[in-house]
């Protein structure tokens, strides 16, 4: 492998947050070295593993990613929600580096290390709620939340598990069948598995009847769809995104997710929250269920946990985690000494960085100012989100059909700003700056998207 002067010498600098902060084209998007890597990457990847954006990152930190052409983009991404502390964030790299040096794996099943107890005890104590939790670590979103269902059906002896429209929970075979949208997750992918069933989700823009009604319509059809084609007392659990992530950043009505908490603690029902995209500060809470005081049976977490470190957790009631028998849950990587070494730099960072805050303050900046575009820009039909975890849904104007987000998300690209999309109509751009972003590059990453929205 040949390496040119250039690049070696930024290999060396490093990434992570003493890296320039700002904005920087020296090519078009993607540029010649990437769209060189990206045509190896058509001939050895599958179609399947598709590529929002095709420049290929070698450095990336605070809020920007340098692309192997020497680009540097603004990031309104996180590597889809996960790196909240920024990539490269000091204390992750050094409990890291550290950890890498003194062993890599042994399996927590096979002989335990401390650093997986510390990372459990600090999700029970941080969790929602005050009663007495256990943790067991995973690598995954998908396999948190399977996990949570194998938890929830061992422990009532039920089998019923209700999601939601709009909802995402992974591509495994349980979370795909949990996953509400065909395309690109479950199209062809078939059969799905038994016993889960789909119930309306509280989405105020699109409601039929209007966001006043939303919240108390959609809890009554639910309960209703409930009673009717399951019972009750045949539902091992509920599971819902306290705001749906790739549905479209989708904030349910105030009053929709109490409501069905209430419902699942009279029926025995374990009310399973997936803060998967919105764990670790990212609304402007350390956990989103936190916003209406929701407690939930167990949560899934994974993600923003580790700094991009792949890592998981399902943190839940004692009783609940406790009934499975010794042996039924694990995994050979599941709390890699190097992913909870990461996790605990992450829980420092947050807190002596104060991001929670520091979230609220991105909110802060960014509603108003998309609020603002929204007033003359016809096609941004909603602007919501929470903290960090902020959206547009896009619209044609006059019917308010969906209109679709990929060629503005393109556009955006092409000037150096990351953004993402998502909806179950493909018409959402969703933006989910890392949280050490500093507020000069959070402005100019509007001003392209203004840019962007007012010439569509
Ligand atoms: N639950 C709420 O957002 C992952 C998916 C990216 P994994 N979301 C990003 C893609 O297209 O595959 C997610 C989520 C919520 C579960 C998951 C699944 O997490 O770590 O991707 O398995």
């Amino acid at each position: 492998m040949s390496h040119t002067v250039e690049s070696m010498s930024t290999a060396t600098t490093g990434g992570g947050p003493g890296l320039p902060q700002e904005r920087r084209l020296v090519t078009e998007i993607p540029g010649p070295r990437s769209r060189e890597m990206f045509a190896r990457k058509q001939s050895a990847v599958p179609a399947g593993i598709g590529t929002t954006l095709p420049v290929f990152v070698t450095h990336a930190g605070g809020g920007v990613v340098v692309d192997a052409d020497g680009n540097s983009l603004i990031d309104f991404g996180s590597g889809i929600a996960v790196t909240n502390v920024g990539n490269a964030a000091p204390r992750v790299v050094e409990r890291v580096s550290r950890q890498v040096a003194d062993f890599t794996h042994t399996c927590f099943m096979v002989t335990p290390y401390e650093s997986y107890v510390e990372v459990c005890e600090k999700l029970n104590e941080l969790t929602p709620g005050d009663h007495e939790k256990r943790t067991f670590l995973v690598n995954s979103g998908a396999e948190a939340v399977e996990n949570a269902v194998k938890v929830a059906r061992h422990a009532t002896g039920r089998q019923a598990v209700v999601v939601f429209d709009h909802g995402y929970h992974g591509r495994t075979l349980l979370t795909m069948t949990l996953t509400a949208k065909n395309m690109p997750y479950k199209h062809r992918f078939g059969p799905f598995a038994p016993e889960v069933y789909r119930a309306p989700l509280a989405y105020p823009f699109r409601w039929p009847t209007g966001p006043d009604n939303c919240a108390d319509e959609a809890a009554a059809q639910t309960i209703e769809m409930i009673d009717k084609q399951i019972g009750a007392e045949n539902v091992a659990a509920v599971v819902i995104e306290p705001i749906a992530g790739e549905g479209g950043f989708i904030v349910p009505a105030r009053g929709f997710l109490p409501k069905i908490v209430e419902f699942c603690r009279a029926n025995g029902i374990v009310f399973i929250a997936d803060e998967v995209q919105t764990g670790f500060a990212r609304t402007g809470d350390l956990f989103a269920c936190a916003d209406e005081g929701i407690v939930p049976d167990i949560i899934c977490t994974a993600k923003g946990i580790a700094g991009g470190l792949p890592l998981a957790a399902v943190t839940g009631r004692a009783d609940l985690l406790d009934a499975v028998h010794v042996g039924g849950l694990g995994g050979t990587y599941g709390g890699n000494p190097l992913a909870c070494e990461a996790a605990l730099g992450v829980l420092e960072t947050i807190e002596q960085d104060g991001l929670v805050e520091r979230a609220r303050h991105i909110g802060e900046i960014m509603l108003p100012r998309l609020r603002a575009i929204q007033e003359r820009t016809p096609i941004v039909g909603d602007v919501r989100g929470r903290g960090a975890m902020i959206a547009v849904e896009l619209v044609t104007p006059g019917t308010g059909e969906p209109y679709p987000a990929a060629e503005i998300a393109r556009r955006c690209h092409a000037e150096g700003l990351l953004v993402l999309t998502a909806g179950t109509y493909g018409n959402v751009l969703r933006f989910l700056p890392p949280l050490v972003i500093p507020d000069h590059l959070l402005n100019e990453g509007l001003t392209i998207l203004e840019k962007v929205l007012s010439e569509v």
